[in-house]
Order: C-alpha cells, then sequence, then structure tokens
C-alpha cells in the first residue's frame, strides 16, 4: 500500500499537483489482498476502442484523478466522505489498445477483485461499453441488480453500425442477459436523435422507465429523484452516469454531445441523493474526454464532483 500523503503528514494534505496520482489523494495498491478493511475502491477503466464518433475517453481516468478539489467536509451536506469512509485508490484494469474483449474481462476481473473483498468498486470511464464488464461484475455476486442511468441516449441499441459490442449497447445486452431488472431500471436526462421506436419499443415491454430532459426541467430534480427511488426500491442497484447528459455547456470534452442537457448543479444534487436513498453496489463516471490538465479540464473537474457526491451520499447514508 503506498500512501501519497506520506511525505507531507506534517502538513496533513499535499498539493494536488505533487506526489503519485490517485484519486483524491486516496491510499494506492494493485493488490487485491490489500483490500480488505477498505469500503470504497476506485478503478480507472482506460478504454475507448468502441464508440461510434469522438475516440478520447482512454485519457479519463487519469484525467479525473488529476481533477484537484480541497480536502474537508463537503460544506451543504457537512460530512467528509474521506473521513467517513476509507477508500483506496486500486489504479487501472489492465487494459488492452485495440483488444476490446481483452479489455473488457479485465476491467471485469478487477472489479470482481473489488466485489470479492466487500467493497463498493466506483469505476472511471472509459466509454460507456465499460457498463457490460462493471454491471456483469456485480451482478455475477448480488443477482439482477437495479440501475439507474444519467444519459443522453438509452444505450439500448441492438447493434450501432451493425457492430453489437459498442458504447450504444451495453443496457440491451444486459437486461438482455438478465443482468439487470428493467422494472429497476430508470433512464434520466434523455434528449436528441437516438434511438429510436425500435428501441423505445423493446424497452416499454420490459417496463424501463425513462425522464426526458424536459421532464427533468418541468418536475425537478428532486421530485425525479423521489419517483426515482420509488421505482427502483429496495435491493442492490448500480449507478451509472455518462457525462454527455450535461448540457455541453458543463462538460464540453465528451464524445456525442448533445445540447439542452441538465445543469452541473442537477447532476451533483440527484448523484448524492441517489447514493444517499438507495442500496449502491458500485457506480461508474465515463465519456470523460479530457481536453486540458489539471482542474482546467471542466469535464473531468464535474465528473470528480460526481465521485464525490456519490461518496457524500454513501457516507450519509452509512451515518448512525
Ligand atoms: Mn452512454
Amino acid at each position: 500500500m503506498i500512501d501519497p500523503l506520506e511525505r507531507w503528514r506534517e502538513y496533513g494534505e499535499k498539493p494536488d499537483y505533487a506526489g503519485l496520482l490517485t484519486f483524491g489523494g486516496a491510499p494506492y495498491t494493485q493488490d487485491p489482498a490489500l483490500l480488505a478493511g477498505f469500503d470504497v475502491a476506485i478503478v480507472g477503466a482506460p478504454t475507448d476502442d468502441l464508440v461510434s464518433d469522438r475516440p478520447g475517453t482512454r485519457f479519463g481516468p487519469r484525467a479525473i484523478r488529476a481533477a484537484s478539489c480541497p480536502p474537508g467536509p463537503h460544506l451543504e451536506a457537512k460530512i467528509d466522505a474521506f473521513a467517513e469512509l476509507r477508500i483506496v485508490d486500486f489504479g487501472d484494469a489492465p487494459v488492452m489498445p485495440a483488444d476490446a474483449a481483452r479489455s473488457h474481462a479485465a476491467i471485469e476481473a478487477t472489479v470482481g477483485q473489488v466485489l470479492d473483498a466487500g467493497l463498493i468498486p466506483i469505476v472511471l470511464g472509459g466509454d460507456h461499453s465499460i457498463a457490460e464488464p462493471d454491471i456483469r461484475a456485480c451482478a455475477a455476486r448480488h443477482g439482477p441488480v437495479g440501475l439507474v442511468h444519467f444519459d443522453t441516449h438509452t444505450d439500448t441499441g441492438r447493434e450501432v453500425f451493425g457492430v453489437e459490442i459498442s458504447h450504444g449497447t451495453p443496457m440491451f445486452r444486459l437486461v438482455d442477459a438478465g443482468h439487470i431488472d428493467p422494472r429497476r431500471y430508470v433512464q434520466i436526462g434523455l434528449r436528441g436523435y437516438w434511438p429510436g421506436e425500435a428501441e423505445f419499443g423493446w424497452q416499454a415491454e420490459r417496463g424501463i422507465a425513462s425522464f426526458f430532459a424536459h421532464a427533468v426541467r418541468e418536475l425537478g430534480i428532486d421530485e425525479v429523484v423521489r419517483q426515482t427511488v420509488t421505482r427502483v426500491g429496495d435491493g442492490p442497484v448500480y449507478l451509472t452516469v455518462d457525462v454527455d447528459v450535461l448540457d455541453p455547456a458543463f462538460a464540453p470534452g465528451t464524445g456525442t454531445p448533445e445540447p439542452g442537457g441538465m445543469t452541473s448543479t442537477e447532476l451533483l444534487g440527484g448523484c448524492r441523493r441517489l447514493a444517499q436513498e438507495l442500496e449502491l453496489v458500485g457506480a461508474e463516471v465515463v465519456e470523460v474526454i479530457p481536453t486540458a490538465v489539471g482542474s482546467a479540464d471542466i469535464t473531468a473537474l464535474v465528473a470528480d464532483r460526481i465521485v464525490r457526491e456519490i461518496l457524500t451520499g454513501i457516507s450519509l447514508r452509512r451515518r448512525p
């Protein structure tokens, strides 16, 4: 176990730009035997071979780790997730360039090590195809999971350009294989021009619930979260956040941007409340394409904050 704070011990924190790059300065290990005793593990899944438009999310995990954040308690929630939870950075899954099948197997195995040690994995993508190995690993241990899915797109295509394993198809494949319980699956933030009637018809037959972007505007995010919690109910839940759910004004660095999206404020508060009110067994933030370094990268910065809100929600849920 490496503690990146070690050389700054007497100050209690290190500068964000110095030392080993881990999420939030968390201790780092690649040894699954050392995960025991932790609550949450950050895992990088830097792969983007399966995108249909702009590539570059392979650089997401490093950029999210580099997006700086001052330490200390969440001012609004009044709790410090890094003090409440034992958080470890488990490094990146050993992905292979240009070999999506082996990359997915590596991601599933690495997330599986985290789950087998009893921790909650929070995966940094990577394109959204990584949802398939991530959720498959969770379902293998918890049974079919509920899913809360923030996205512009449903990602329930049967194929994209005739390709069945893509960042546009993971949710179809996971529901079809029985890893997601479709009656406990809620999509939030949909808009734009894809997919079409066939996919929405398939979803409706299975009881998948969708909140379009206009519903978030009209109902407000608090009401959308309330209805989502009611729908998903008790039992294991996975949270997947595609940053393209945000308006490109808030997250310009992403592969398939769509104007007219949610605000950062809506998404961050929503993630925190969902993590507090649902039984999360895993989470991921995907589709970040960094275009700048450190906290100058707006999209990596909001992705970092999404993870922190999830951690804050988990902390609030566990507080006696
Ligand atoms: Mn997506």
